[in-house]
């Protein structure tokens, strides 16, 4: 009895390297800022899932990083155009509802858009629009449209968003066409005019944006309104503007590659995103408006919905497009974004 006492004690010895790495991982690949911390803490401790956990800055970024091939991930968080895409290359799978039991924690409103008509590979995450974020103390007027972005005022004092799709719309819209045009002449219209702008460009960032802009180090930029919220809870003196001539609404969701390792995993840990708790916990830190009814109320629906960011009203939404994936234009989009960004 003692020698086999002894002897399974030697064999947990051995295995208990071997158990560790055989630890069930889940590979996440996220936005940067995207996600509370704590909330990653929390699945791997309820569920005992190790995530890996990667970032991105663009859509773009990201798509090339799956669409190469050679790393895989088991969830990702892709916004709208490029979901529309993502499913016409065959690179997401769908998503098995019977195991995201959550999913009636999400406002039907935001189900069946048209990048995911069918709702059949995508779960809804956050949703915001683009605006002007500015420092009322270095800015004179309130601005109230895209113009402001071109005023010399603000030389080296402005900060552009380091996305091609999005810095490249906001163009379009201020040359007085579709933010989805795919027009050679009209392109050529937002190039021109964003290489005019770059001698009064501080600089092109994403996520950086937060804190210049936090530390006074511009007056305006070009933001996406979660970050808005997040610096303005940070510093009083910002506030946020969608321009009066429209702008992009878009939709971020949460989904599986067609090639992800750990099917179940991913289900759980969407399941566990769509939690009420967890969304409002989530909300709290990431600062981007969210489609979940359930934390909204456990937020307090009025303290919420008083946000003028992240609940605009009807009359802004209305002047909003939604980013469609414009097929094999995009290389018109990447072409001129490469001349933007090389011209001196
Ligand atoms: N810091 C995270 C930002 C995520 C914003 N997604 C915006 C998508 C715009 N098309």
């Amino acid at each position: 009895m003692k020698k086999t006492i002894l002897a399974l004690a030697a064999l947990a010895l051995v295995c208990c390297p071997l158990l560790a790495l055989a630890q069930e991982t889940l590979s996440v690949y996220n936005w940067g800022d995207y996600i509370e911390p704590e909330v990653l803490d929390l699945f791997e401790e309820e569920t005992g899932i190790k995530v890996i956990y990667e970032t991105f800055e663009t859509n773009e970024d990201m798509y090339a990083k799956i669409a190469m091939g050679g790393s895989s991930y088991d969830v990702i968080f892709p916004s709208d155009y490029m979901i529309e895409r993502m499913i016409q290359e065959n690179l997401l799978q769908k998503i098995n509802w019977e195991n995201i039991p959550n999913i009636a924690n999400i406002d039907e409103r935001f189900l069946h858009e048209d990048y995911d008509p069918e709702m059949a590979y995508s779960v809804p995450y956050t949703w915001g629009t683009m605006g002007i974020l500015y420092n009322t103390e270095m800015v004179e007027e309130a601005p109230t449209s895209w113009a402001t972005l071109m005023d010399d005022t603000y030389y080296m004092d402005m900060l552009m968003l380091n996305s091609p799709r999005d810095t490249i719309a906001i163009a379009l819209v201020m040359c007085g066409h579709d933010l989805n045009s795919v027009d050679p002449a009209d392109l050529e219209d937002a190039k021109n005019l964003l290489i005019e702008q770059k001698p009064m460009v501080l600089a092109y960032v994403v996520d950086e944006v937060k804190d210049k802009m936090i530390g006074g180090e511009a007056a305006v930029a070009l933001v996406w309104s979660g970050d808005a919220t997040f610096c303005m809870d940070e510093n009083e003196v910002l506030d946020y503007v969608v321009p009066q001539e429209g702008s992009n609404i878009f939709y971020d969701s949460i989904c599986i590659p067609a090639n992800a390792k750990n099917v179940s995993g991913a289900e759980k840990f969407i399941d566990f995103l769509c939690r009420a708790d967890i969304a409002a916990m989530n909300y709290e830190y990431v600062g981007y408006a969210i489609p979940n009814t359930a934390a909204i109320e456990l937020l307090g629906a009025e303290e919420y919905n008083a946000s003028p960011v992240n609940n605009p009203p009807q009359e802004v939404l209305d002047k909003c497009e939604v980013f469609k994936y414009l097929g094999d234009d995009t290389k018109l989009y990447d072409q001129i974004w490469t001349e933007i960004i090389s011209e001196f």
